[in-house]
């Protein structure tokens, strides 16, 4: 723990567990191992450290396509999350559910979604439950910047504003939506700037840095915890590899994105950490060592899962 009170060796350590989690998901999805598209985290891991270290267990968190890194940071088990990728019976949803629809109500993950945009909506809904029953939890809701242009947007915030809604939006922006760059799907500058349409405060963040992150969410969860209301968050980031594990992204600029990984959140808070006197090399060393034992152990627990059996296929589809 920092002198300001933050822990940002715990980001540094969350950070670190996401990005080799992605990793060897890449790994195993280039070996044949893994069934399907993922959507990969790495390179966006700042916001989900910063804003979810903000968080308590019973808060909520409601994620997206990309959403991985959600989970593992609100405490979701790499275990089980990487058997669910692998389409095992030892995952979150038994292998039936994937990579996109991860959940544990137990510790507030209310699930990544494999419809964009409809984070949005379920997140308000939790925060007006948070409100009516009377709580001081906050409804945190995930989204990128493509997201922002469809209805569920628009609607969410006003209804969240009008009511005062303890829900804190956080756009991902990494400037594009499939292969689609911000500039030809908006006609602003920052999406921040759409909260003024519904009298909220709007704030947009360097999300590559988890410092910046943390205090913007640090702000904004306080004020939605005591009755202040919502707050829309863009924080600007880039993905390190395409929409999907099979995509190349041949749309982006080789020199914007080289000029984008020379900001890795990662690299960034570590030169922070040595900086400050806060951690040395063989603790940050120990971090990254750790992180592939455990994913390491993940990857293995997963292809010791059994697939799921035939006739488990309706098993746990309808509420009985
Ligand atoms: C309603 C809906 N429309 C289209 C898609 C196909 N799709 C999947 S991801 C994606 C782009 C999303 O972009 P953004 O919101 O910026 O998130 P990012 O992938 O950049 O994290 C699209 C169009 C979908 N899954 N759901
Ligand atoms: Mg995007």
């Amino acid at each position: 723990m920092g002198a300001t009170g933050l822990d940002l060796l715990g980001m540094y350590r969350c950070m670190v567990r996401i990005r080799t989690f992605e990793e060897h998901i890449l790994t195993e999805w280039r070996a044949g191992e893994v069934p399907g598209e993922v959507h990969l985290y790495s390179g966006e891991e700042a916001v989900a450290a910063g804003v979810i270290a903000n968080l308590r267990v019973d808060d909520y968190v409601v994620s997206t396509h990309r959403g991985h890194g959600h989970v593992l940071a609100k405490g979701g088990d790499p275990a089980r999350m990487m058997a669910e990728v692998f389409g095992r019976t030892g995952g979150y949803c038994r292998g039936k559910g994937g990579t996109m629809h991860m959940a544990d109500a137990t510790l507030g993950i209310l699930g990544t979604n494999g419809i964009v945009g409809a984070s949005l909506p379920i997140a308000t809904g939790v925060g007006l439950y948070c409100q009516y029953m009377a709580t001081d939890r906050v409804s945190v809701c995930f989204f990128g910047d493509g997201a922002s242009n469809r209805g569920t947007f628009h609607e969410s915030l006003d209804l969240a504003s009008i009511w005062k809604l303890p829900v804190i939006y956080v756009c991902e922006n990494n400037y594009y939506g499939m292969a689609t760059s911000v500039e030809e799907h908006m006609n602003i500058n920052d999406i921040a700037e759409r909260a003024a349409s519904y009298g909220i405060p709007g704030v947009v963040v360097d999300g590559n840095d988890v410092v910046a992150v943390h205090d913007a969410a640090a702000e904004a969860i306080i004020r939605a915890r005591s009755g202040g209301g919502t707050t829309l968050i863009e924080c600007k980031t880039w993905r390190h590899h395409g929409h999907f594990t099979a995509d190349p992204a041949y749309y982006r600029d080789p020199d914007v994105h080289n000029e984008h990984l020379q900001r890795d959140p990662i690299i960034r808070c570590g030169a922070l950490l040595l900086s400050q006197g806060l951690a040395t090399k063989e603790a940050l060393d120990a971090v990254h060592n750790e992180a592939i034992a455990e994913m390491n152990a993940a990857v293995e627990f997963s292809k010791n899962s059994p697939w799921p059996e035939e006739d488990e296929l309706l098993v746990g589809l309808y509420a009985e």
